[in-house]
């Protein structure tokens, strides 16, 4: 694993140096809306999103400068979710990356405008890469833009999401908005990854095995640490699914049988990669590294 926490390391380095590049400087007018978009997109998130599309990119050969820009506008895309999940008529949260959220820090009407941005500021600075062709930005833009949408990406998760709020569903209900809310991005940063690196269809199609798989241990792993953990730890407010009565796997299986079953995800999310010829190695780690992490 000390391999992984460096790759990690220096995966958060290069992607904030690379964000700090592209978003406007905070003393930039008009400075409220600058400064709340620095306050959440440098507060110290895991930049997993990133790790997954460089990890993939660097499986195929990729450079790490053709997945520079497409990592970081990844990490705005998610940092947008987050701000805008955090509002009051969302999930009316406090604190995030154990800071106060974006409104509570400039109010609700700049944290609405700093999610705005960040989603738009994410698709030009993939439009805009000059290291990948134009048919790669095109295509990069397209997928990614339907995994932070609608009707099967993110947005569309979260509703499903808000709808089901004090609703007994089924297991398939629950991995559908698992799917939509959190597994949309994670397989978009995946399959970015292996497009970048030149993969061949077999291959995307036995990544976006491996990122399907990848996203729901990852939403299982939140939802366990939801229960298990401290708000401290988490950097965010701790034992919210309960209280807000959400359907996950631990509320459905409790958590003993729940992790048991991410186990089994993660051996499913490592069995994808058998068939592909390149060192899967890194992908390997990362997939031990979210069955396995604390926070
Ligand atoms: C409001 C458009 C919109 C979408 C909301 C991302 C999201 C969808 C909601 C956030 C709440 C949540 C628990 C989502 C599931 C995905 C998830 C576990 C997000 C947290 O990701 P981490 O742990 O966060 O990677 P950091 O802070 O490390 O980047």
């Amino acid at each position: 694993m000390i391999e992984l926490t460096q790759f990690l390391d220096a995966v958060r380095r290069d992607v904030d140096s690379t964000l700090d590049l592209l978003v406007p400087r905070a003393d930039v007018e008009p400075r409220r809306l600058h400064e709340a978009i620095r306050w959440s997109l440098f507060a110290g998130g895991k930049r997993i999103r990133p790790a997954i599309l460089m990890a993939v990119g660097r499986t195929f050969g990729a450079a790490d400068e053709q997945l520079a820009r497409t990592s970081a506008a990844i990490e705005m895309i998610h940092t947008y979710s987050l701000i805008h999940d955090d509002l009051p008529s969302m999930d009316d949260d406090d604190m995030r990356r154990g800071k106060a959220t974006c409104h509570k820090q400039f109010g609700e009407a700049t944290a609405i405008l700093a999610g705005d941005v960040l989603q738009t500021l994410a698709f030009k600075t993939i439009a805009e890469d000059e290291n990948l062709t134009p048919e790669i930005r095109i295509k990069l833009i397209s997928i990614i833009a339907a995994a932070a949408g609608t009707p099967t990406g993110m947005v569309a998760g979260q509703q499903l999401d808000l709808d089901a709020e004090g609703q007994t569903l089924s297991i398939g209900e629950i991995e559908q908005i698992h799917r939509g809310k959190t597994g949309a991005i994670i397989s978009a940063s995946a399959l970015a990854g292996a497009i970048i690196g030149g993969s061949s269809d077999d291959e995307q199609s036995s990544i976006e095995k491996y990122a399907s798989k990848l996203g729901l241990l990852f939403q299982i792993t939140d939802d366990l640490l939801d229960v298990t953990q401290q708000s401290e730890t988490l950097g965010k407010t701790a034992g919210k699914d309960a209280a807000a009565e959400k359907a996950t796997y631990p509320s459905h299986f409790g958590v003993e049988q729940t992790g048991i079953m991410a186990k089994y995800i993660h051996n499913e999310a490592c069995d994808a990669l058998l068939s592909i010829k390149c060192d899967t190695k890194l992908l390997n780690m990362l997939a031990d590294f979210i069955v396995n992490r604390t926070r």
